[in-house]
């Protein structure tokens, strides 16, 4: 890695759409280091104007194929439009990611300066969107990519925290899609926007689409239940259908939504709720492990076999020197840690 980047001339060039420059910011939110952490500053700009659609399920439903269809469909529409593909195999292999983008051939032209693909690791996202994918969607919008589709897997509860991220959620399904279906019912088919049952050139395509239309159905009276779309992406059945769904979908999140903004800002907000308490859970997690290795665990053990606290007391007595030293950790600052801890011994 080169010297660090200086993050105003990066946003500056970026932003007048050189590539490279893109690439390097979003590298940047990716690693989190100090000049990621400023980047993330200047481009987080809640309620931006762009749309972003997420794209979840099982793998191998076809979520790519469809993400490239829809990027050429909407490029040639005039919008710019990012992809991003959040793979958690992607990271070791790289094998994932050049089919992704072999892939992308059925749609823009390599060499257009209107698509951009971007793959990154999830890294410990239980929801399938780790909180540096989303500050990556953010700046993608703040640099005026209009569109920005996101790819996660996801099945169960996993994929739902794409939803909450996303203004438009898209929830891809195959005929094979059985055991899939049954897990999405607790998460992402309560939280689609629109059903996708790929691949229907397969056998069992249209008892699918009835399996999960009556899904859709009996999870019930739902206001503004998820349209069920049936596709057979590679011979390109079904994406007039699927366009056609986002596109009023996307209309009505300009609608009001009851309490004073549109539904797109209701979204935002709730998907902003979710991600601070993400992070404060996150933070706290930290904070408990630090407090278990820290010296006054051992202590208090002591003196709790001892009798002399009890454990809610005990509990205080270790917590409370880890919170007075703040989020960070003493060794997170340079040259405080290390020495603060040897002068104990
Ligand atoms: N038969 C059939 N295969 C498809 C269809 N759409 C995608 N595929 C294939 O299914 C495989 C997985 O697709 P991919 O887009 O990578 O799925 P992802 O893992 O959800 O991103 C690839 O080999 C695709 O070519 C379809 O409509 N019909
Ligand atoms: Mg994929």
């Amino acid at each position: 890695v080169a010297s660090e980047p200086d993050a105003g001339a990066l946003l500056t060039a970026a932003a007048a759409g050189d590539r490279r420059a893109t690439g390097r910011v979003l590298s940047a939110i990716e690693a989190g280091g100090p000049t990621g952490r400023e980047l993330e500053r200047a481009t987080f700009a809640p309620s931006g104007p762009a749309w972003v659609v997420g794209l979840t399920g099982p793998p191998g439903a076809g979520k790519s194929t469809i993400g490239g269809i829809l990027a050429a469909r909407l490029r040639a529409a005039g919008e710019r439009v990012a992809l991003v593909a959040v793979d958690p195999t992607s990271a070791c292999s790289g094998g994932a990611l050049l089919a992704d983008r072999a892939r992308l051939s059925l749609a823009p032209s390599e060499g257009d300066d209107g698509v951009l693909v971007r793959s990154m690791a999830s890294r410990h996202a239980l929801d399938g969107l780790a909180p540096a994918s989303r500050s990556v969607v953010r700046a993608l919008e703040w640099l005026g990519w209009g569109v920005v589709v996101v790819e996660t897997v996801g099945a169960g509860q996993v994929g739902t925290g794409v939803a909450a991220a996303c203004d438009t959620t898209v929830l891809v399904l195959t005929p094979e899609s059985g055991d899939d279906l049954q897990a999405a019912k607790a998460g992402p088919l309560e939280v689609a926007d629109v059903v996708v049952v790929n691949k229907a050139d397969r056998l069992g395509a249209a008892a699918a689409v009835a399996t999960v239309t009556g899904e859709v159905g009996a999870a019930g009276g739902r206001e503004g239940a998820p349209e069920v779309v049936a596709t057979a992406a590679l011979a390109g059945e079904g994406i007039d259908e699927l366009v056609a769904a986002l596109g009023r979908h996307r209309r009505r999140l300009a609608e009001p939504a009851g309490d004073g903004g549109t539904v797109k800002e209701h979204r935002r907000r709730r998907a902003l709720e979710a991600e601070l308490e993400a992070r404060l859970g996150a933070e706290l997690t930290r904070v408990g492990a630090r407090a278990r290795a820290g010296p006054g665990f051992a202590e208090a053990v002591a003196g709790l076999v001892a009798g002399t606290w009890d454990p809610a007391r005990a509990c205080e007595l270790v917590l409370g020197p880890v919170l007075a030293a703040g989020l960070r950790a003493p060794g997170d600052r340079p040259g405080e840690g290390r020495r603060g801890r040897d002068g104990r011994r």
